[in-house]
C-alpha cells in the first residue's frame, strides 16, 4: 500500500489551496440510491429478463438423513411446458465437475463437497435432489412436484453436542465423530493459574439461538450462455461477484475468465449471499446444457430449507475475579454446529468468535477451547456479525452475572475492568490487536441518555412490571483482505468509481461518491459509484465482515488523490505553470495567488485530447489495490431499559440507546441507518427468532409464519450515541459500522431482562426471550 498524505493535511502551499473547507466526508448527504428503490423503479434479479428464457425450480430432499434409492423424473419430464428434468447422473455425465467448493472457514477434516444435485445420500432437508427447467416459473414448479424421490432414510442428528457422541450417525465417513473443527486460542495453563489464585469463579450456560438470514428478496440467478464466445454471464444475488465467479469456474469447470458475474440490485444479503450455493450454480450448468438462458430463484420455504443459517453455539463460559471486582481470567467452551456440508467452520471460526472474548476489558488470561460438528441441519455459515455477536454475548453476559455475585453495580464492575484509552494499541490473551477508542467515554455516552447515575435500584411501574436496565459493551472487528478501487476521469470531466465491493442495502453509491469528491476535488454530482461487475471491475474480495468502507473506501480514496496528481499536472501544463503552484477546488484549477484558472472538465478533455506534451501521459485514472494495515476494532456500549410484566412474561422495551465508535464516519446518517437496522436484527434474535428442527431433522419453522422475524410495530424507537476513536491503520480513519448492531442489542436486552427479573431470583433466560420463556422462568424461580 503506498501511503499519501492522510485527509485534512496539506503539503506545500499548492496542496494547501486543495483543500475545500467543506468537506463531504462526515456529512449525512442523503443516500442517492434511494429514489429508484422507493419508485420502485430499481431492477432485482428476478425482474430481469431474457429472450427465450426458461425457469428452472428445485426438487429438495424432505427427508434430512437418507441414501437416495431412485430419482424417477418421468412424470415432470412428460408434463407440457417441461423443457428438461436433471438428476446427479445427468450433472455427472457432463463436462462440469458439480460440486461446490467449501466457503471460507478452516476444517481439520476433509469432508466431500457439496453436490449441485445428491449423488447417492442427502444429509439435511432441503438439499436439492433434481431440478426441472419449464417454459415458465409455474410449469418448473408444478413439475419439480411431480419428481418422485425413494429414499433409504438413516437416523439423523440435529445437535451438535450429540453429533460428536459415539452412538451418533456419522454423516461423512471421513469425518469421524462428524468433528468438522476443534480450535483452541489462549493459554490454557496461565488460565487454570489465574482461576485457582481468583478469589472466586462465576459460570454460566448459554445458548446462541440459531438463526435464519431473512432479506427480502430470496436467491436468485439468471444465466447465459453464449456460444460464440463461450462465455456464462450470471446475473445473481451476490455479495462478492468476484468470489462467485470462482464458485461458478470450479463447479463448471471454467476458467474464471470465461465467466461474468454481476450484481444488479441486491435485496439484503446479511452474509447469506456470500456463500455457495446449488441453485445459481445449476442454473448456469443447465443454461450451458441447453444454450438458452435459466433463471432461478429461490422460494421463501426453500431459502429458509437451505440458505445458509447463522449463530446455534452452546456455551459453557467461566470468569474468574477477585472480591475486589477485577476480572482474573475468562474460561470458555463452546459446541458450534455447522449444519450438513463441508461450508466451513463459519461463526465458529477462531478468527471470528474466540479472539474477541476480552470485549472491552483487561483480561489477563483467556482460554477458549471450541469444537464444530456436522449435523442433519442446512449448513451454518455467516450471519451479519457471523461469530462476534456469539463471543460478546458469552462475556457481556458472564461479566453481569460476576458482577451481581460480587454485589457490584454492573456498569461499575465493567468501568474497573474497561481498558483505558492510553492502553491501547493493546494486544488481548487471545490474539486480537485493539487499535484505537475510548471505551469509557462511549459507554458514559450510552448511560448518561438513560440518566443511568440516577438510578437506585430495580424498580416496578405502575402496572407491576419489573423494570430492568441492561448494559452491554461491545468489541468488534472489521476490515479484512484487499479491495480494488479504479477512479476514472470521463473525457467530458464526470468521474466514475468502481469498487470490488457490493451494496446491497449499505450505501456505497453515496459513500464512496463522498469520498472521491473530496478526495479529487470536485463535485459530488459529476461523480458516479459502480460495483457488482466482474467485467468491469478488477478482481475484487467484496462486501462482508463490514469491511467496505476501509478496504472499498480507501481503495477508491487512494485512486482518486492519484488522479488529481494526474489532473493537476495537465492544469498545469495548460496554465503554463508550475503544476505545484495549482490548486484544485471545486472543480476549478486555479494557479496560486492569481485569477488564471482552467476548469476540470476543460483539463479532462485535454487529457484524453491531442497535443499533450511527451511527458505527460494521456487519460486520467488509476486503479488501486488497497490492503488495509491490519484490522480495525469497532466498539460501542448500548443499553436497553425494559419492563417486564411477571403474570404474563411479556418485555417491553422502554428505551434503547445505542453509542458507537466506528472511527472517522463518511457519512453519520448511514452509519446510524446501519445501527438501526442491525439493532432491529439483535432485537429479533434476542426477543423472537428460533430455528426448530425436530429429532428427524425436519426444520419446524419453514415460513415466516413459524418463524418469527420482527415486525416494524415490535422495534422500539433507537436513540444514537456517537464517539469517533479514528483508526490508525487506515489512511481515512474509519471502521466498520455494518454488524455493530446485531453486537449489542441481544446481550444489551439479555442483561435487562435478567436485572429486572433479579428481585424473582431469575438469574438467566436462554435467547429468545418470548414470553413463554419468561415467564416459565419466573414461574420456576417462584417455586
Ligand atoms: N460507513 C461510514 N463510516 C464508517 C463506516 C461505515 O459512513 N466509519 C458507511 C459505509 O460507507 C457504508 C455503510 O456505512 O455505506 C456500511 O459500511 P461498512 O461498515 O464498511 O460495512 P459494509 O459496507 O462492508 O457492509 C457489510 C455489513 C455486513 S457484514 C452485513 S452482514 C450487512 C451490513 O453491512 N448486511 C446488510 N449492513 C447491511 N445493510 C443492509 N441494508 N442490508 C444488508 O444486507
Amino acid at each position: 500500500m503506498s501511503k499519501s498524505a492522510p485527509r485534512g493535511d496539506a503539503a506545500g502551499s499548492a496542496d494547501d489551496g486543495d483543500e475545500t473547507d467543506e468537506s463531504l466526508v462526515g456529512e449525512g448527504v442523503s443516500r442517492r440510491e434511494d429514489a429508484a428503490l422507493l419508485r420502485g423503479e430499481a431492477e432485482f434479479t428476478d425482474d430481469l429478463r431474457a429472450p427465450g428464457m426458461a425457469h428452472l425450480a428445485l426438487v429438495r430432499s424432505e427427508c434430512a438423513h437418507g441414501d437416495v434409492v431412485d430419482v424417477d423424473t418421468s412424470e415432470a419430464a412428460a408434463r407440457e411446458d417441461v423443457v428438461a428434468a436433471f438428476t446427479w447422473a445427468d450433472v455427472a455425465a457432463s463436462d462440469a465437475p458439480g460440486t461446490l467448493p467449501l466457503a471460507t472457514g478452516p476444517l481439520d477434516c476433509d469432508p466431500p463437497e457439496h453436490p449441485l444435485l445428491a449423488r447417492d445420500r442427502v444429509r439435511y432437508q432441503g438439499q436439492p435432489v433434481a431440478a426441472v427447467v419449464a417454459e415458465d416459473r409455474y410449469a418448473a414448479a408444478d413439475a419439480a412436484r411431480a419428481v418422485d424421490v425413494t429414499y433409504d432414510e438413516r437416523e439423523a442428528v440435529v445437535d451438535p453436542a450429540e453429533a460428536t457422541e459415539q452412538s451418533a450417525p456419522d454423516l461423512f465417513e471421513e469425518v469421524p465423530n462428524n468433528l468438522a473443527l476443534t480450535s483452541e486460542l489462549g493459554d490454557a495453563e496461565e488460565t487454570k493459574a489465574a482461576f485457582e489464585d481468583a478469589d472466586r469463579v462465576v459460570s454460566l450456560d448459554v445458548e446462541n439461538n440459531r438463526l435464519m438470514p431473512t432479506a427480502m428478496e430470496p436467491r436468485a440467478a439468471l444465466a447465459r450462455w453464449s456460444a460464440g464466445d463461450e462465455r456464462l454471464t450470471v446475473e445473481m444475488t451476490a455479495q462478492a461477484p468476484h468470489g462467485e465467479r470462482r464458485k461458478f469456474a470450479h463447479s463448471l469447470g471454467l476458467t474464471e475468465s470465461d465467466i461474468r458475474v454481476v450484481a444488479p440490485r441486491v435485496g439484503g444479503g446479511f452474509g447469506h449471499k456470500n456463500t455457495p450455493y446449488p441453485g445459481d450454480s445449476l442454473a448456469g450448468w443447465a443454461a450451458m446444457e441447453l444454450g438458452r438462458p435459466v433463471k432461478w430463484t429461490a422460494t421463501r420455504r426453500g431459502n429458509y430449507l437451505a440458505g445458509n443459517h447463522g449463530r446455534d453455539h452452546r456455551t459453557r463460559g467461566e470468569v474468574a475475579v477477585d472480591d475486589d471486582g477485577t476480572i482474573r481470567g475468562l474460561r470458555v467452551e463452546t459446541r458450534a454446529n455447522a449444519g450438513g456440508y463441508g461450508l466451513g467452520a463459519g461463526p465458529a471460526m477462531p478468527a471470528n468468535y474466540g479472539t474477541l472474548l476480552a470485549s472491552q476489558y483487561d483480561v489477563p488470561a483467556i482460554h477458549c477451547e471450541t469444537s464444530v460438528a456436522f449435523t442433519n441441519t442446512a449448513p451454518v455459515h455467516s450471519y451479519r456479525g457471523a461469530g462476534r455477536p456469539e463471543a460478546i454475548y458469552v462475556t457481556e453476559r458472564l461479566v453481569d452475572a460476576a458482577a451481581r455475585e460480587l454485589g457490584a453495580d454492573p456498569v461499575e464492575f465493567r468501568r474497573r475492568n474497561q481498558l483505558a484509552p492510553e492502553d491501547l494499541p493493546h494486544e488481548t490473551a487471545v490474539g486480537a490487536s485493539y487499535d484505537s477508542g475510548d471505551y469509557e467515554a462511549t459507554m458514559d455516552a450510552a448511560l448518561d441518555a438513560v440518566d443511568y447515575a440516577d438510578r437506585t435500584a430495580t424498580e416496578r411501574d405502575d402496572d407491576g412490571r419489573y423494570v430492568g436496565v441492561g448494559v452491554a459493551c461491545l468489541v468488534e472487528s472489521s476490515g479484512f483482505s484487499f479491495e480494488s478501487g479504479v477512479v476514472r476521469v470521463e473525457p467530458d470531466g464526470n468521474v466514475r468509481a468502481y469498487a470490488g465491493t457490493h451494496s446491497h442495502g449499505q450505501g456505497h453509491e453515496t459513500t464512496y461518491a463522498q469520498i472521491v469528491a473530496d478526495e479529487l476535488g470536485v463535485p459530488y454530482e459529476t461523480v458516479a459509484v459502480g460495483e457488482g461487475d466482474t467485467d468491469r471491475i478488477p478482481k475484487g474480495t467484496g462486501t462482508f465482515a463490514s469491511r467496505s468502507t476501509i478496504a472499498g473506501g480507501n481503495a477508491v480514496a487512494e485512486s482518486a488523490r492519484e488522479v488529481r496528481e494526474q489532473a493537476r499536472q495537465v492544469a498545469g501544463y495548460l496554465l503554463d505553470a508550475d503544476p505545484d503552484a495549482v490548486a484544485l477546488d471545486e472543480g476549478t484549477f486555479r494557479v496560486c495567488g492569481s485569477d488564471e484558472t482552467v476548469s476540470f472538465a476543460e483539463v479532462a478533455a485535454a487529457a484524453y485530447g491531442p497535443g499533450l506534451p511527451d511527458d505527460l501521459s494521456p487519460g486520467l485514472e488509476a486503479t488501486t489495490f488497497y490492503e488495509p494495515e491490519g484490522t480495525t476494532y469497532p466498539h460501542g456500549t448500548h443499553v436497553a431499559v425494559v419492563a417486564v410484566d411477571p403474570e404474563t412474561g411479556d418485555i417491553e422495551i422502554l428505551r434503547y440507546v445505542a453509542a458507537d465508535d466506528c472511527g472517522e464516519r463518511v457519512n453519520p446518517t448511514i452509519v446510524e441507518g446501519q445501527i438501526h437496522g442491525g439493532v432491529a436484527q439483535g432485537i429479533g434474535q434476542a426477543r423472537y427468532e428460533q430455528t426448530a428442527y425436530d429429532d428427524d431433522g425436519e426444520l419446524l419453522t419453514d415460513s415466516m409464519q413459524t418463524y418469527a422475524v420482527p415486525r416494524a410495530e415490535q422495534i422500539p424507537e433507537m436513540e444514537t450515541r456517537a464517539t469517533v476513536s479514528p483508526s490508525p491503520r487506515n489512511d481515512l480513519g474509519v471502521k466498520g459500522v455494518g454488524e455493530a448492531g446485531t453486537i449489542g442489542a441481544p446481550p444489551a436486552l439479555a442483561n435487562a431482562v435478567a436485572d429486572a427479573l433479579e428481585p424473582l431470583g431469575v438469574r438467566h433466560v436462554d435467547m429468545p426471550l418470548t414470553d413463554e420463556r419468561v415467564w416459565r422462568a419466573i414461574r420456576e424461580a417462584e417455586r
